[in-house]
């Protein structure tokens, strides 16, 4: 499929999807957002595709908020209308894909562009990132799931600072906070990545779908029930079949990572 704002590349069950606006800094509009969308429901269906990883297009920016030109003169119900159709097409779908999805962080990451990397599945940054939430200074809050997802990562405390503030912090400091899980170089961004993305490819797709239900319900009470009928289920597939076999035959485990 072609897509005006994304390139998409998969290679060894890998997809690296790259934010293609250079001329915003990668703002996210509404065909980008929709592009993303469609992209995610292709992959999800797409035994192809094991891993994505989601990056910005040039050395300056992942995604510099949302498309400031393109709200300013919503109203309240569009508002509220935008966030509401934007969480579930394309935040939450990231969050729930059954396939892990790895922002890679190569510069500004603001307003919804933090979201949308606090939205994959854990963030590697390069060490020249910025990474704010600066929608108190445009008389908003952030409205694609940022007040939710920032006090999960990295505390209530320090999300209120960096809502009220809107201040940007270094990608030092964002791993100080457990905001990324790693800084490395912007030449060493996308290499490390895939690094990261290759060793969960060899792995089983079946279990770390799984790994993905049971650990977004973390926060819920029914937690620990989803985990223990998970773990159960995942004895009668094959590729649990497999892990245990290759381990006993003292091989590497060939999965066909099907239920
Ligand atoms: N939207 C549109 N264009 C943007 C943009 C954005 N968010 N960020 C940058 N650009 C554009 C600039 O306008 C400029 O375009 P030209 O003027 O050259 O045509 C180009 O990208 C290069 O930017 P700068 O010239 O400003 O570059 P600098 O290096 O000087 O500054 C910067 C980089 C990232 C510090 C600066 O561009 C900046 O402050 N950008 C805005 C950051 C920001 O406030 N982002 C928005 C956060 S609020 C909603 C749901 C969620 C949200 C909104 C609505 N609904 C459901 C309705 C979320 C809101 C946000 O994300």
């Amino acid at each position: 499929m072609d897509y005006n704002h994304l390139l998409v590349k998969t290679e060894n069950n890998i997809s690296v999807v790259t934010l293609n606006r250079p001329e915003a800094l990668n703002a996210l509009n509404k065909e980008l957002l929709n592009e993303l969308s469609l992209f995610l429901e292709a992959a999800e269906s797409n035994p192809e595709i094991r891993v994505i990883i989601l990056t910005g297009s040039g050395e300056k920016s992942f995604v510099a908020g949302a498309d400031i030109k393109e709200f300013s003169d919503f109203d309240g119900r569009e508002g509220e209308l935008l966030s509401r159709e934007g969480q579930k097409r394309v935040f939450d779908k990231i969050e729930n894909l059954s396939k892990p999805v790895i922002a890679a962080v190569n510069g500004f990451a603001l307003g919804g562009g933090l979201e949308l990397a606090m939205s994959c599945h854990f963030r590697i940054a390069s060490d020249n990132a910025r990474l704010g939430l600066p929608e108190v200074t445009l008389g908003l809050i952030p409205g694609y799931g940022g007040t939710q997802r920032l006090p999960k990562l990295v505390g209530k405390g320090r999300a209120a600072q960096m809502i009220f503030t809107a201040e940007m912090i270094s990608a030092q400091r964002a791993y100080e906070i457990g905001l990324v899980n790693e800084v490395v170089s912007q030449a060493e961004l996308l290499e490390r990545a895939q690094t990261i993305a290759t060793k969960i490819a060899s792995n089983s797709s079946t279990a770390i779908a799984k790994a993905i239900q049971t650990l977004n319900a973390s926060d819920s009470d029914s937690g620990f029930d989803l985990e223990i009928k998970s773990f159960g289920e995942l004895f009668e597939t094959a590729d649990f079949k497999e892990g245990v076999a290759a381990f006993l035959e003292k091989r590497k485990a060939d999965f066909s990572h099907r239920n």
